[in-house]
């Protein structure tokens, strides 16, 4: 693998490829697992997503990175091989989550800051080592009546943009990720609202990372799509989805940046499928449009897998159709049919 920023970036939004989101923190991947009544050890996670990166059909053909949390990047699977190694003989480029969590912003009751640039040099040259040549941190957004406010999204975008070039030094693609929540109990507001803090987010992304001197094209963006919050009674069509996000991006992403990988957030999968595709059978666009997602990728095979080893097999075969779908919604092929005849 060519070891320019430039081109890890493009190999990470390949042609009919997306991200495979598995960094899940300690706290989340435990609420996961307790959704299938699995006890969260060291060893069912590694078994769970050993199981994942052995779905040849799915990494092969559909994932062309995986976002790790830190425990798997030094993680050995059953048979001692590491799991970076799985990844890599996949055609995969692992990477590595290295923001420290949102913590309260102080004087505000809902916002949220992302911590974990303390020490973060060091890390990078470790993961780095390590194998991983992509990192991601994501920021979170929450709309309410009185906020995001300001301070929330400039502390927010200034944070992201420092880490983004200290990953460059380290010869890291940072994955940039501003989230404007969909989901959770404050999520009333409309489709037009998302659009317009997104908006704000992303504009004021773009300038932190110019101050910050972050070369634009050894980057990907994960952003949001412009949808309403899932509380919200008036929910827009795919059609409606699909156009507003790419009329935001186009008014925000410079046409450098190489790709934009989008989260799901709490869509979902065919959902996040449909939004995906339509955005790219509908218009032409200066950057690669494709997935970078973590439950609507996952929820299937963790629903299958249940935590045995006789499920394996059938849990790799959902991971390989979401995966696949996917891949088909990242050049605009998907459709409903798809999912039917399956
Ligand atoms: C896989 O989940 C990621 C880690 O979340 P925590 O730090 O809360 O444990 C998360 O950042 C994820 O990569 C993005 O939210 C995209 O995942 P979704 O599920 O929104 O597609």
């Amino acid at each position: 693998m060519s070891e320019r920023l430039e081109d890890i970036a493009i190999a990470m939004v390949a042609e009919g490829q997306g991200i495979l989101a598995a960094d899940e923190s300690t706290g989340t991947i435990k609420k996961r697992f307790d959704s299938i009544n699995v006890e969260s050890t060291e060893d069912n996670r590694r078994d769970y997503r050993e199981m994942l990166f052995r779905a040849e059909e799915a990494m092969k053909n559909y994932v062309s990175g995986v976002i790790l949390f830190e425990e798997t990047l030094f993680q050995k699977g059953a048979d001692g091989t590491p799991l970076v190694d799985l990844i890599k003989a996949a055609g995969a480029v692992p990477g590595i989550k290295v923001d420290k969590g949102a913590q309260a912003l102080p004087g505000t009751s809902v916002e949220k800051v992302t911590e974990g640039l303390d020490g973060l040099r060091d890390r990078l040259a470790k993961y780095h080592e390590a194998g991983a040549r992509f990192a991601k941190w994501r920021a979170v957004i929450t709309i309410t009546e009185d906020t995001p406010s300001w301070n929330c999204i400039k502390a927010n975008a200034h944070a992201l943009a420092r880490y983004a070039a200290l990953c460059q030094e380290a010869g890291i693609v940072p994955i940039v990720e501003p989230e404007v929540l969909m989901d959770g109990e404050l999520s009333s507001h409309t489709v037009d609202r998302c659009f317009e803090v997104t908006e704000w987010a992303l504009k004021t992304q773009f300038a932190e990372l110019y101050d910050a001197g972050v070369n634009l094209e050894g980057m990907v963006l994960k952003p949001n799509m412009i949808v309403a919050g899932q509380s919200c009674t008036k929910q827009a069509s795919v059609e409606e989805v699909a156009e507003k996000t790419v009329r935001c991006l186009k008014s925000t992403v410079p046409a450098s940046v190489p790709g934009i990988a989008f989260l799901s957030g709490g869509q979902s999968d065919e959902l996040a499928t449909a939004h995906l595709s339509a955005m790219n059978a509908m218009y032409d666009m200066p950057w690669k449009l494709t997935f970078s997602y973590g439950r609507a990728l996952q929820a299937a095979a963790l629903k299958a897998w249940q935590g045995k080893s006789e499920n394996v097999a059938a849990a790799q075969r959902a991971f390989a159709h979401r995966a696949k779908m996917n891949g088909m919604a990242a050049t605009g092929k998907w459709n409903k049919e798809l999912e039917q005849a399956a």
